[in-house]
């Protein structure tokens, strides 16, 4: 064991890849497996690694974690990006929620029916426009991080969200010039800065052959 935490996932962004940005923020190298077979996702079921027999799975610290919230909770408090009190908790809570709003629907655009795809996509862009962004836009007016004045979880997960809408709209972000200048902020960041760069362990957008490997592992 190399001490470093280990990632189980497939090669693609999926419900891990807000893991990888998170540890990447805080500047925590981790290795990974990135189910390609069936085979290896049997592995880990037979030898009981899975609790719900499913993925995300993070080795960390001798547990064997799953549950994509138990993981992110788990790092950001690790890492000292979960806020100072209670309080502090819940703003972030509810400022990631938010940011999961916007993420999981795209997310899941990769795995619909081509014919749903058009109607997703513009449901996606008017819940953001109308009703998510405006939110971070607005708690942005005076302060460059969104709880306790230092970087958290919460501006990590909307910089994920953030680039995330820019890539399937390029007509959303100029209308928040807040989060534009947030994410040109938080991108210069050195640990986010090496996370953006090709070659680090970010995943690029879903294709037909990560949709495959999916669809082909987990028998749908
Ligand atoms: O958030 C979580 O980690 C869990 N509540 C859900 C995890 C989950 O659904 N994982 C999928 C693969 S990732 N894509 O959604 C999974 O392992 N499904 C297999 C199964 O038998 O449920």
């Amino acid at each position: 064991m190399s001490g470093k935490p280990k990632l189980y996932y497939f090669n693609g962004r999926g419900r891990m890849e807000s893991v990888r940005w998170l540890l990447a923020a805080a500047g925590v190298e981790f290795e990974e497996e990135l189910l390609e077979t069936r085979e290896q996702y049997d592995k880990l079921l037979n030898d009981g690694s899975l609790l719900f027999q499913q993925v995300p799975m993070v080795e960390i610290d001798g547990i064997k974690l799953v549950q994509t919230k138990a993981i992110l909770h788990y790092i950001a408090g690790k890492y000292n990006l979960y806020g100072k009190d209670l309080k502090e908790r819940a703003y972030i809570d509810m400022y990631v929620e938010g940011t999961a709003d916007v993420m999981a629907p795209i997310i899941g655009l990769a795995f619909l029916p081509e014919a749903d795809k058009g109607k997703q996509r513009d449901l996606i862009k008017d819940k953001t426009i109308n009703r998510y962004f405006p939110v971070y836009e607005n708690l942005l007016k005076d302060q460059d991080y969104l709880v306790g004045n230092q970087l958290s979880w919460a501006d990590i997960h909307l910089l994920e969200a953030i680039l995330m809408v820019e890539e399937l709209y390029s007509d959303v972000l100029p209308l928040f010039p807040r989060l534009q200048a947030f994410k040109e902020r938080t991108s210069e960041i050195p640990t986010i800065k090496k996370f953006l760069q090709p070659g680090s362990q970010r995943k690029s957008k879903p294709d037909e052959k990560y949709v495959t490997t999916v669809k082909t592992i987990l028998r749908f």
